[in-house]
């Protein structure tokens, strides 16, 4: 039934990167995912800043995977599968004698194009990678807002203190400036828009309630872009429906007549993700117009099914030409794809 109301057009070159197309950072380790790009333009090209996650090669009996540490060093952890005490029941994470790890260690990797369609590693801009102590297992699915000529990033930093989201900035992607962790954890998903409204900057973000409340999409205001507060909450996830378990914010909302049109994705629970659309108030974000009420997109096409992590299309980044929006996604938390929407249609289903 939901097949019919996914709208996307994919691109004919799907899968566009695959693990085997970049090298790994390092001697020891290989690409498992290529995941979750930012997007934006700069100097006459499509760029997406894409998230790289790495381990080891596997041993049988044994599980490893890399970690930084304080001085920027990978160490590699080794578990022996055989112990008790170790979950693997998630791909993407370990649970060991009470404390989470990651299987993979992420950073994000600049890549450019011509044409939007095929993209190299150019040479001569640096590989953005964990710094800190909040970062140590790593930073992850990078959303990029340009305000003016700089740039914002806003990425997940993940270590043994939490989950939450960092923020780098720069003019030229090549010197960064480090702001820090803007929204502390259990927080991701933060995607700032493209301009002020009424002076303020705004930013949709995804804390994640353990008890009370749940993963749902919040608004946030700053009078720099630097400090963020007045959160309202515009988002729940629905019972029942395809986004029952979390839904989170894509890229920066795309600024129509009828408002700012956001692509969301939400996951149900068994963990299938799928795109939907919410519409906000042009002067004021916190009312919500419009929320479609079926997915846009539904992972169905082979390599959104089945991967490192299957059932999975995710997307934080896009480029829009008139009416034509095509966003750039993480399938099946392993492979970068491309899909085509036109943005009326998207606004048509929403209810
Ligand atoms: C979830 C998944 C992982 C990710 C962690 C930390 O478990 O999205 O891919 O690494 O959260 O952000």
């Amino acid at each position: 039934m939901e097949m019919t109301t996914d709208i996307s057009r994919r691109f004919a070159e799907n899968p566009l990167l695959a693990p085997k197309d970049l090298q790994p950072s390092q001697a020891g380790l290989e690409i498992a995912c290529l995941l979750n790009p930012g997007v934006f333009r700069y100097e006459g090209k499509t760029w997406l800043i894409v998230r790289v996650a790495e381990r080891p090669p596997q041993l049988p009996g044994s599980i490893s995977f890399p970690i930084l540490k304080a001085n920027g060093d990978i160490e590699i952890i080794d578990l022996s599968t055989d112990d008790s005490d170790l979950d693997l029941s998630d791909p993407r994470v370990i649970n060991y004698r009470g404390s989470d790890y990651l299987t993979t260690l992420s950073h994000l990797r600049l890549l450019c194009s011509d044409d939007g369609v095929r993209f190299y590693e150019p040479e001569g801009y640096p590989k953005l990678t964990g710094e800190g102590l909040m970062e140590s297992f790593g930073i992850e699915d990078c959303r990029v807002t340009q305000l003016g000529d700089r740039y914002y990033l806003t990425f997940t930093s993940v270590s043994p203190n939490g989950v939450g989201v960092g923020l780098r900035s720069t003019t030229d992607w090549q010197h960064f400036e480090q702001h820090g962790m803007i929204l502390p954890p259990h927080n991701k998903d933060c995607a700032i828009f493209g301009e002020r409204i009424n002076g303020l900057y705004y930013a949709l973000h995804r804390p994640s309630s353990v008890d009370i409340g749940g993963n749902y999409i919040w608004l946030a205001q700053s009078p720099d872009g630097l400090h963020w507060g007045n959160h309202q909450l515009i988002a729940r996830t629905r019972k029942g429906f395809w986004d029952s378990a979390r839904v989170g914010a894509g890229a920066a909302p795309i600024k129509t007549e009828a408002g700012w049109l956001e692509i969301y994705h939400g996951a149900d629970t068994q963990h299938r993700y799928c795109l939907g659309a919410l519409l906000l108030d042009l002067n004021d974000p916190s009312m919500v117009l419009g929320r479609t009420a079926d997915p846009i997109m539904v992972p169905t096409a082979p390599y959104e099914v089945s991967g490192f992590f299957g059932h999975v299309v995710f997307t934080n980044g896009h480029v829009v030409d008139g009416d034509e929006l095509a966003i750039y996604y993480g399938a099946a938390d392993e492979f970068v794809c491309g899909a085509r929407f036109s943005i009326q249609e998207v606004l048509s289903r929403l209810t």
